[in-house]
């Protein structure tokens, strides 16, 4: 049923109909199939997010433990991790599917070959990096040799959208950043390498629009469609964590929500740590190359928890009272 569906939405000739893809952005249409959840949390901010209070929150009924935000980022907070994850993100060591196509010399960086000389080809070619813990997509696990240090800011807002919606013992160790172009696809896979199943999985999407599919834990089941648009975060938890799920087609999108110049691209107060990009991304000129990469491909990072593993009363407690009352079904 998995195969069936992903290759109904990638075929190009037929087109497939999208009416039956979740669009969060036209939820009365399917009043049925989602509800809307609100969260008992309702202070607490970070850089880059609107209030919490103001976040869009919704369960697909047929998938439970899938948890999607309808995009809470700022444009300022969609820029500022498009530049970390085209500019720094691809630095060593963390590492690429370039690696072994040795294409970009030691001494050079991959974003800044790919701007220098105009390299479309060298910028299409970026699929995958890894951050943290590193995944071997041969042997599909991670090891304590194959690692480096998880970026901070990646690791601090991951965090805090656990500790928002309840999972309050949440450390980002792993990461997987995925580019995708207009005709990329993700074929359907569970997400079982890492140690600590139960945790999480945190997944936020940049620029162009996604069909993405989550099935059970077989490929029997029928999977369940949606639209992810730039900013959505997606949370896989509980039973979904270990579902399948991929992307069988990339949607051009018909607004650009990293564009929409509102006031917090000029806002001032922005900490030292985030300073240095934020003010790149606050300038046209300088912004204009990743705006223009994110009106052709879609970024996926997709975070995860390898090892940590605490169970504390404290936590069960919390996340037993967690959740969230339903409030209405829409
Ligand atoms: O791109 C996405 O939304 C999904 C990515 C994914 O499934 C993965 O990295 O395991």
């Amino acid at each position: 049923m998995f195969k069936e569906s992903f290759k109904y939405y990638k075929s190009k000739l037929p087109l497939p109909s999208l009416d039956n893809v979740i669009d969060f952005n036209n939820v009365e249409k399917f009043t049925k199939k989602v509800t809307k959840i609100i969260l008992k949390v309702t202070n607490g901010e970070f850089f880059g997010l609107i209030p919490i209070s103001e976040w869009e929150i919704y369960e697909v009924d047929q998938n439970p433990g899938l948890i999607f935000i309808k995009n809470p980022f700022t444009t300022l907070g969609q820029r500022y991790w498009t530049v970390k994850c085209l500019q720094e993100y691809t630095k060593k060591p963390n590492k690429s599917n370039l690696d072994p196509l040795n294409l970009v010399p030691d001494n050079q960086e991959w974003w800044d070959i790919c701007q220098n000389n105009n390299d479309f080809t060298l910028l299409e070619k970026l699929r995958w990096i890894t951050l943290g813990y590193h995944h071997n997509w041969d042997t599909k696990i991670y090891t304590e040799e194959n690692k480096n240090d998880f970026p901070k800011d990646l690791g601090d807002l991951t965090v805090f959208f656990a500790n928002t919606l309840g999972y309050s013992n949440f450390n980002a160790e792993a990461a997987i950043v995925n580019y995708y172009h207009l005709d990329s696809t993700l074929s359907g896979h569970t997400d079982h390498s890492e140690m600590n199943l139960e945790a999480p999985l945190f997944s936020f999407s940049l620029g162009q629009t996604a069909i993405f599919l989550l099935g059970g834990i077989s490929k029997d089941t029928k999977p369940s469609a949606m639209f992810l648009r730039s900013g959505d975060v997606v949370i896989m938890s509980k039973e979904s964590r270990l579902c399948y799920h991929g992307v069988p087609k990339i949607v051009k999108s018909n607004t650009k929500s990293w564009d929409i110049t509102n006031c917090d691209v000029n806002s001032n107060e922005i900490s030292e740590e985030y300073k240095t990009v934020t003010d790149l991304c606050k300038n046209s000129t300088l912004w204009r190359p990743y705006g223009d990469y994110l009106s052709h491909s879609r970024i996926n990072i997709n975070v995860r928890v390898w090892v940590t593993k605490k169970t504390t009363l404290y936590n069960i407690v919390n996340e037993f009272l967690f959740v969230c009352h339903t409030e209405y079904t829409v």
